[in-house]
Formats: structure tokens, C-alpha cells, sequence
């Protein structure tokens, strides 16, 4: 059994069962003018973290691990866009309404895109969730299934809304979750650090933490 040198004790996983999964790294949670910095948020924290993202990565397709990555979008109708979620704050412009990007959050549109440093490669697993889980209304659970994945390592944004409601729903469903810290953000450093700690408290109740440096060495070593 391999090993990543993880919080709040180390990690063993079997390389032949672990995936990368990058969550909604999009140029709308990233850039101004997209959802994020809609709901007033400061998009420079997100952007901080992609070149270490990008190291994470890298290193899950030098080993040959699968890398599977998602997306937060609706379809072009907002059939998928219950009002509930439409409506819930004050925004300055609403999902599906035009930005300077195109309409927040819908598929194919310009700022719905995935950051192009961290773009996925022909073949890579996209799951497109309407949700802030992967799991809701999407193939994700099944294609974990045919790959054979038992153990799922996380990056992305934001930590506490799609990062934590994903390795939450995947706590349930029996996947062991890691959540690279500094591959991870939050508009706010506060609900980061609160994530984290909640994650890993309680003997790992939701899941383990690690640095990506801690992340590479474990599958490399492997
Ligand atoms: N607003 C916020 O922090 N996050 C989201 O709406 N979506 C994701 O976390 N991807």
C-alpha cells in the first residue's frame, strides 16, 4: 500500500484505484466578470492557486492516474436551473444572464470554460453538474464505478461550497477523499481554514489533507 504524508495521519492508497478530481476550475469563478465576482467576490485568490493545480495534475498524468474534472454549468434552456438557485441572492447579473463573458454558468458559452492552463486533455473525464456536488444529476458516480476508483484526490473551487459538498457526497458513498490545501481555494481564508479543519477533524470524519508537494511524493513514490 502506497502512502501520502497526510493530515491527521498519513493517507495509504492503492495507485491502481486513485483519480485526481479538479473541481470547476472556470474562467467564471476566476476572472472578473463571470459568477464569482458577480456575487462580489475577489477573483484573485482563485487565479493564485492554478499554477499549483496545474503541478497536481501534471504529476496524476505523468503517473498515469486518471484525472477526471467538472464543471458548474446549466444547459442553454436553464431547464436544469431550478428558480431556487436563479434567485438566491443579490447578484449584479444572474446564472444565465450575458456577461462580458457570455451567460454565467451555461454550457459553451466563453467564461462557463474550464482555465486553459488547466484544461483537460482529449480522453479526460468533464462531468458538467448543474449542482454544487458532483454527484447530483450527473455520470460521475457510474464512471468512478467502470474506472474502478476507490480513492479520490481533490483540488479546486471553492473549497467550502462545490470542493467540500463533493468529498462529502463522496464520504457517503465510500470513496476515501484527500483534499490538496494549497490546490484548493475560498473567496473567503476563513471558510478555507474552517473547511479544512472540519474535513480532517474527528479522525478524518469527511476526509484527509495534504500539500501537493506531499500529494506528488506519495504517487510518485508509489
Ligand atoms: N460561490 C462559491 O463559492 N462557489 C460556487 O458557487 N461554486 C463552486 O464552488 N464551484
Amino acid at each position: 500500500m502506497a502512502e501520502i504524508d497526510a493530515l491527521p495521519f498519513p493517507f495509504a492508497f492503492k495507485p491502481e484505484a486513485v483519480a485526481l478530481v479538479v473541481i470547476d476550475m472556470q474562467r467564471d469563478f476566476a476572472e472578473p466578470g463571470g459568477f464569482g465576482a458577480s456575487l462580489g467576490n475577489d477573483v484573485g485568490r482563485v487565479v493564485a492557486i492554478v499554477p499549483t493545480v496545474k503541478r497536481l495534475i501534471q504529476g496524476f498524468r505523468a503517473a498515469g492516474l486518471p484525472v477526471i474534472h467538472t464543471m458548474e454549468c446549466h444547459r442553454s434552456d436553464l431547464s436544469d436551473l431550478p428558480p431556487a438557485k436563479r434567485n438566491r441572492g443579490n447578484p449584479s447579473v444572474r446564472i444565465g444572464d450575458v456577461g462580458p463573458m457570455g451567460r454565467l454558468l451555461v454550457v459553451g458559452e466563453p467564461g462557463t470554460a474550464i482555465l486553459d492552463e488547466v484544461a483537460p486533455l482529449p480522453g479526460e473525464i468533464v462531468i458538467e453538474k448543474p449542482g454544487k456536488g458532483a454527484f447530483y444529476a450527473t455520470s460521475f458516480g457510474e464512471d468512478l464505478k467502470r474506472l474502478g476508483v476507490l480513492q479520490l484526490v481533490f483540488a479546486g473551487v471553492t473549497t467550502e461550497v462545490c470542493v467540500q459538498t463533493t468529498m462529502r457526497e463522496a464520504n457517503d458513498r465510500g470513496y476515501e477523499c484527500l483534499l490538496a490545501e494549497d490546490a484548493t481555494e475560498s473567496y473567503f481564508p476563513e471558510f478555507k481554514a474552517a473547511a479544512l479543519a472540519m474535513i480532517r477533524a474527528q479522525g478524518a470524519i469527511v476526509g484527509w489533507t495534504a500539500m501537493t508537494d506531499q500529494v506528488l511524493k506519495g504517487i510518485a513514490d508509489a
